[in-house]
């Protein structure tokens, strides 16, 4: 008996279609090739995490051996993030129309063997805006409870094209990805599963 989804989660699966998960795809690698995949370790103890990640927009979410932060630049590079795709920015002027425009678009890239634990997303100046979160390539067991660590949980499987937006008492659900399922898509030539969330992370004016 699986818990309910927390108020404020809208599941939109397959909202993406093939061709249009392709062409974002397509504008990934461009984006990667600037913005090289990095992988961040835990604050503290240096832990490397198992996903790697990169970002696009204005500003980037970065963690090192002193914090998680946003910053407007490539940690390794030095570099700014490249541009969000309009294909991004439309996908949040359609999804959230009243939120202020997104500033950060993280890209977790998960190889067949990579997790990401139970977590907050608390970095944010602002909760007011929903994040949205875009899954390209193979499925990942998605487990998402509520606002401590231990309130019951529910899992189901993310698979590519699937679009997920956390808002309102969502927004601070605890969640993570419990694994991967290698071998599901044939979008990505190499395999792996992408994540993109964008996000508001300032106040807006
Ligand atoms: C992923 N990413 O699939 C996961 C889940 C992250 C992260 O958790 O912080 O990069 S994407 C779905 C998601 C994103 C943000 C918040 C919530 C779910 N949520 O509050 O449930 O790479
Ligand atoms: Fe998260």
């Amino acid at each position: 008996p699986q818990a309910p989804l927390p108020e404020g989660v809208r599941f939109l699966p397959g909202h993406l279609d093939l061709s249009a998960q392709a062409d974002l795809a397509e504008q990934l690698r461009a984006i990667v090739a600037e913005a090289p995949l990095f992988r961040p370790v835990m604050p503290k103890t240096g832990k490397p995490f198992s996903v790697r990640m990169s970002n696009c927009g204005p500003l980037g979410w970065v963690s090192d051996i002193r914090g998680y932060r946003y910053q407007p630049l490539h940690p390794v590079t030095g570099k700014p993030w490249p541009p969000l795709p309009d294909v991004l920015k439309d996908l949040w002027r359609e999804l959230a129309p009243d939120a202020p425009e997104p500033e950060a678009c993280l890209i977790n890239f998960y190889d067949g063997t990579a997790r990401m634990g139970l977590h907050q997303d608390r970095d944010e100046e602002t909760f007011e805006a929903p994040v949205l979160s875009v899954s390209l390539g193979d499925s990942a067991l998605f487990r998402i409870g509520g606002l401590t660590r231990k309130d019951p949980a529910r899992s189901f499987r993310l698979n590519s094209g699937d679009v997920l937006l956390l808002e309102g008492p969502s927004r601070l659900a605890f969640h993570g990805i419990g694994r991967i399922y290698p071998g599901t898509s044939t979008l990505l030539k190499n395999g792996g599963r992408i994540n993109l969330t964008l996000r508001r992370v300032t106040k807006p004016a």
